[in-house]
């Protein structure tokens, strides 16, 4: 009997070591890592590290990209939120389903392909999403935690002046604290998911609201960019800019992601005339400064490793965004500050302050995930995993293709912008000596042979959609 009860103890024992030996085990032979999606939107080239203004103050992104690689030419692959998002999110191009635009077209392909979400989960990850990760709401996946966009503080009534169809200038510096803001509910929403020690990998994929209108963030953010110091962008000394555009481009800088002038003016024309451009300027880079915070209560977090797994972190915005460049504003145009956007990413093997100018773009997001994930790269991902420039930066990519409609397209190459638009016309910028493409070489036949090797990129069978022209018509002044 006093056997038995000595065995009995000893089983006990046994099994309280053995339990953890083997799950140790298993942890041993699973080198899959964890995976951090960070998309920002309507974030453009704003932030220190990429030096798109010299004022910009985004700290927390810079110390990122300081301890990963930056991918200094990385570009959208629509400059639109939904466009963007479904191609990304589900490694299609928006020129192969016809998702171009916000507003949706009747004879869209439905997306076939699963989100990248839905894969992971499907292949053993714990799947958590917050925020605005998908345009109008997270789709419901089995298994996925949802926390879905935190509303944010208003101004007093009568002073909010924010309107989906009113110009741009909707800063208002808010009295209240970060504690009370959305992207700071959502940090910590994250951090918790982060913090969750399970047997799986996570993979966490976080959509930070600002820099998106409305402008509206806490008032010391407003403090860190005196409107008396604030700098706008570059304009062409002695020449008007538009003056070596096509009609179409011209028109397209009047629009503003396809709504009405506002009695009669553009965005740009408005600001002008009401004195409100250095405004929205300070509005806007008090917006990345604020978000820039809360990103980095996140990563902060990320600093401790609770699953002892190695971590892949990948900073990305949706698209860019104008500030007055071109005399345009928000997005829905393709040209460079359009389209670029922040791309870091930081992770096992990833020299720290490295840097790839070669062409990446949101189309990538897809298949590198799956690469740092270890799965086969499905056959219906249409980008190319960034796993080669991670460890060697200069390894060539091919072009980068960003879409505004069926046959508006953008060729981004490490030198070159070429641009076609649905009615044939051109624009071509040499970014090594033109990095603001103020000067179209479209028409010089000295570049004839340039513009024919950049054609052949374009692709020849797009999906139907929605046209720009009919936008322009409906929404612009014919004369102009
Ligand atoms: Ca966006
Ligand atoms: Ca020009």
């Amino acid at each position: 009997m006093k056997n038995l009860r000595i065995k009995q103890q000893l089983n006990t024992i046994l099994a309280f070591l053995l339990v953890p030996l083997f799950a140790w085990q298993a942890h041993a032979d699973d080198h899959r890592p964890d995976i951090v999606f960070i998309i920002v939107d309507d974030l453009n080239d704003w932030v220190g590290c990429l030096g798109g203004h010299p004022d910009a103050q985004s700290p927390n992104i810079d110390q990122l990209a300081s301890r990963g690689m930056l991918f200094t030419q990385a570009y959208c692959n629509s400059p639109q939120c939904r466009p963007s998002r479904t191609s990304l999110n589900h490694g299609v191009y928006p020129f192969k389903t016809g998702t171009y635009f916000n507003a949706r077209f009747p004879k869209e392909s439905k997306i076939q392909t699963p989100s990248m979400q839905q894969y992971f989960v499907e292949n053993g990850f714990r799947v958590a999403i917050g925020g605005k990760v998908f345009h109008g709401g997270t789709p419901k996946i089995e298994g996925v935690a949802i926390q879905n966009r935190l509303p944010d503080p208003r101004p007093p009534k009568g002073k909010d002046n924010f309107g989906g169809l009113k110009p741009p200038n909707d800063g208002y510096p808010l009295d209240v604290k970060d504690e009370q803001m959305g992207d700071y509910k959502l940090a910590q929403w994250a951090i918790q998911q982060w913090e969750q020690v399970t047997d799986k990998p996570v993979f966490l994929s976080v959509g930070f609201y600002r820099p998106h209108r409305p402008l509206q963030v806490p008032k010391q953010w407003f403090e860190g960019f005196p409107l008396e110091s604030i700098k706008r962008p570059a304009e062409p000394q002695d020449q008007d800019d538009w003056n070596d555009m096509p009609l179409f481009a011209r028109q397209l800088a009047r629009t503003h992601a396809h709504k009405p002038l506002h009695n009669g003016l553009s965005d740009h024309e408005f600001m002008v005339a009401n004195k409100q451009w250095n405004a929205t300027i300070q509005a806007y880079q008090a917006s990345v400064a604020f978000v820039d915070q809360q990103i980095g209560l996140l990563l902060k977090a990320l600093e401790e490793n609770p699953r002892g797994r190695e971590t892949y972190i990948v900073l990305v915005s949706d698209h860019g965004w104008h500030l007055g460049e071109k005399k345009h504003w928000c997005k829905g145009a393709i040209w460079e500050q359009t389209t670029h956007i922040p791309f870091i990413v930081q992770g096992p093997g990833i020299s720290a302050n490295s840097r790839c100018s070669q062409p990446v773009s949101l189309i990538d997001i897809y298949p590198s995930l799956f690469d740092f994930a270890g799965f086969d790269i499905p056959h219906w991902a249409d980008g190319q995993s960034i796993t080669p420039q991670l460890k060697a930066p200069e390894t060539p990519r091919s072009p980068v293709i960003s879409s505004y409609g069926e046959a508006n397209t953008s060729i981004r190459t490490q030198h070159w912008r070429y641009i076609r638009y649905e009615d044939g016309s051109e624009e071509l910028y040499d970014h090594r000596i033109d990095p603001n493409e103020w000067d179209n070489l479209a028409a010089n036949s000295k570049f004839s042979e340039t513009k024919k090797r950049l054609a052949k990129f374009i692709p020849t069978d797009q999906h139907a959609g929605l046209k720009v022209q009919k936008w322009i018509e409906q929404f612009q002044i014919k004369s102009d």
